[in-house]
């Protein structure tokens, strides 16, 4: 058995869902320069840090000295259907469902680091890695596409057919030369449903995304008040949105997670915005601890918990 098939089936016994390889050369340059004019755009918002390593970002040989490969897992978020026909006597705000699930960059983390460490002990060589989960500054979706787990659709996802677009990346750069893999022929032909489902235009009619006016950005990344016309289309959007990636006809079967030990709460997803805002800073550590709702900060949920009252007073 190759070092690529030894990788492919230790990463299955791990639970991701997805794994291939590509080697550690820039990515393309047209999608370098897409990269540089959505930065020139502003269309970053306040995400100071996307501007920042540049250069690593595109080549992820800088990001390790003597990096020669990538490997890439991807973990299927897709929720159980059980959450669906949701009703409240008080009123309640969503949550996106990737913030169902303990937080991911730990457990993706965790797993990778099991996969070096067998890889450690099944070959002689030392070899030099870089573990990379959504913060280091690397183009995920694109080494994804390009070691074959899925395409980058028009809502900018990585789209794998079966399995669809909620799923989790992550990466090990490293010194070791391995046999990549190729990337798949997919793509969203003339379907624009994504496009026209984001609430916020966020999702341009030139296809460049405009993170600035996007429901994610806006209600877990940017810090301070949202203005009146993007504030009324956050609707009862209490953290995330999903809705470019639901309406995605690959997500439509997608099936749902099948990793038991990929913690999912499934009280999360509507949450009581009244109790929010009577949550002090120790009740907010206490139930969101472990999961992606903390980047946010209490005060940053509470803005949105009073945007989604207004919003849910204005519709009454
Ligand atoms: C900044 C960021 C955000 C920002 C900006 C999103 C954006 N579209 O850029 C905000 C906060 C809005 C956000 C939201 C979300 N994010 Co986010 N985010 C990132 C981050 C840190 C960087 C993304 C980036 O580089 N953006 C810059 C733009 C220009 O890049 P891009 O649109 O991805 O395009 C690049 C490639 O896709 C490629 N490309 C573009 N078009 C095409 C076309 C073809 C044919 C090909 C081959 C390639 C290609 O070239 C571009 C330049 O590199 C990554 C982690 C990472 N380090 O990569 C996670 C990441 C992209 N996010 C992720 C997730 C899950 C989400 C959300 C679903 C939930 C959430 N709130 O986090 C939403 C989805 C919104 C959406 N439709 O994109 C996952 C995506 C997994 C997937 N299946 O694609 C990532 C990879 C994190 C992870 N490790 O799992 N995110």
């Amino acid at each position: 058995m190759s070092l690529s098939q030894d990788i492919k089936r230790k990463t299955a016994e791990l639970g991701f869902d997805l794994s291939g390889v590509t080697d550690a050369a820039p990515i393309d340059a047209e999608q370098a320069k897409a990269f540089a004019r959505w930065l020139e755009a502003g269309f970053a918002g306040d995400m100071g840090y996307m501007g920042r390593n540049l250069q690593k970002r595109l080549s992820p040989a800088t990001l390790l000295e003597g990096a020669q490969s990538v490997i890439v897992v991807g973990l299927n978020y897709t929720p159980p259907k059980l959450l669906e026909g949701h009703t409240s006597a008080t009123p309640t705000g969503k949550v996106a469902n990737y913030a169902l699930y303990e937080d991911y960059h730990g457990f993706v983390k965790r797993r990778l680091r099991d996969l070096v460490a067998s890889l450690e002990s099944l070959i002689d060589v030392e070899f030099k890695f870089k573990i990379c989960v959504d913060s280091a500054p690397l183009a995920e979706r694109a080494l994804a596409a390009r070691a074959g787990l899925g395409f980058v659709g028009r809502n900018h996802m990585l789209i794998n057919p079966e399995l669809g677009c909620q799923i989790f990346l992550g990466e090990i750069v490293t010194s070791l030369k391995l046999e990549p893999d190729e990337p798949i022929a997919a793509d969203c032909s003339d379907c624009r449903k994504c496009m026209d489902a984001c609430p916020t235009g966020a999702l341009r009619g030139d296809g460049q995304f405009d993170a600035r006016r996007c429901v994610n950005y806006l209600t877990i990344e940017h810090k301070g008040p949202i203005g009146p016309e993007l504030a009324a289309k956050i609707a009862d959007r209490l953290f995330g949105c999903d809705e470019c990636v639901l309406v995605c006809p690959y997500q439509k079967d997608a099936p749902a997670c099948t990793n038991e030990q990929f913690k999912f709460h499934d009280d999360r997803g509507n949450l009581d915005l009244k109790e929010i805002l009577n949550m002090d800073a120790e009740m907010f550590g206490a139930t969101f601890g472990d999961s992606p709702i903390k980047r946010v900060g209490l005060e940053g949920l509470k803005r949105n918990a009073r945007i989604c009252l207004a919003n849910e007073e204005r519709r009454c």
